[in-house]
């Protein structure tokens, strides 16, 4: 079986995964810290990227193409966009697209550029079984659009315009270049995000007072889903 990779974007997303793992070897590269390990017999490469499109890209595709991992699985928190997602609540990405990915001055929808697509699906096959977690553990689960942009997102407005525009549940910073780099290197992948903050004027408190335990929710999760793949 081949190498899971497990990745964040900041080290409180990723520390509640490594106190689980087991024969911890760290490695740096490219100004990161990756830590192969095992978790219950199954190899993963663990690391938090920080924060946003660029460095959550250079990640994914280390773990890829350096580490030779097989899969990627993103565990974090994000902003809550629809109303029945609250805090410490689950929502899975059927879609990833791009926010703040703007050439409409030629006539192109927002999030699209020549050769690229609005929104890239994530691996139908582990979104199955992240279902089966979520039935066996009695915990519900959305799934939706995500959508990501290089902005922490604490305005009302901001939100309602990502809603509209890209019919989205939920928003963060990452996931969408973890897609693009995961399409198209063709490894299978799956972004599970639990909300932290409802990306509005409370959004910066708020995260700070949650972004701890709902890390640990999506951490215990994502956990389950390794020992299913
Ligand atoms: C926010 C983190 C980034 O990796 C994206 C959290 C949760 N709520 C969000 C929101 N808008 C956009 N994204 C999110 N993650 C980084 S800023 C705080 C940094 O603190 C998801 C997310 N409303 C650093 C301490 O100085």
């Amino acid at each position: 079986m081949g190498k899971i990779a497990i990745m964040g974007a900041m080290r409180e997303e990723i520390e509640p995964l490594l106190s689980h793992m087991d024969n911890i070897k760290e490695t740096h590269y490219a100004n990161n810290t990756f830590y192969e390990a095992s978790y219950k017999g199954r190899d993963v490469v663990v690391a938090y990227s920080k924060i946003g499109k660029v460095f959550s890209a250079l990640t994914s595709i280390l773990l890829i193409e350096k580490f030779r991992c097989e899969m990627v699985l993103f565990s974090g928190v994000a902003g809550a966009i629809s109303s029945d997602l609250k805090i410490g609540d689950l929502i899975i990405a059927d879609g990833l697209c791009q926010h703040d990915l703007d050439i409409t001055a030629f006539g192109h929808p927002y999030g699209f550029v020549p050769e690229g697509e609005v929104c890239i699906p994530t691996d139908v096959k582990l979104r199955a079984i992240a279902k089966e977690v979520a039935i066996s553990k009695g915990i519900t689960l959305k799934e939706g659009v995500i959508s990501t942009g290089d902005q922490f997102v604490a305005c009302g407005e901001k939100k309602e315009w990502v809603a509209k525009t890209f019919k989205a549940d939920a928003l963060e910073m990452e996931g969408a270049s973890v897609a693009v780099v995961c399409n198209a290197l063709n490894i299978p992948f799956f972004i599970l995000r639990a909300i932290s903050d409802s990306a509005d004027g409370s959004a910066d408190v708020d995260f700070d007072t949650f972004l701890a335990s709902s890390a640990k929710v999506s951490a215990d999760f994502i956990l389950e889903m390794v020992e299913r793949v």
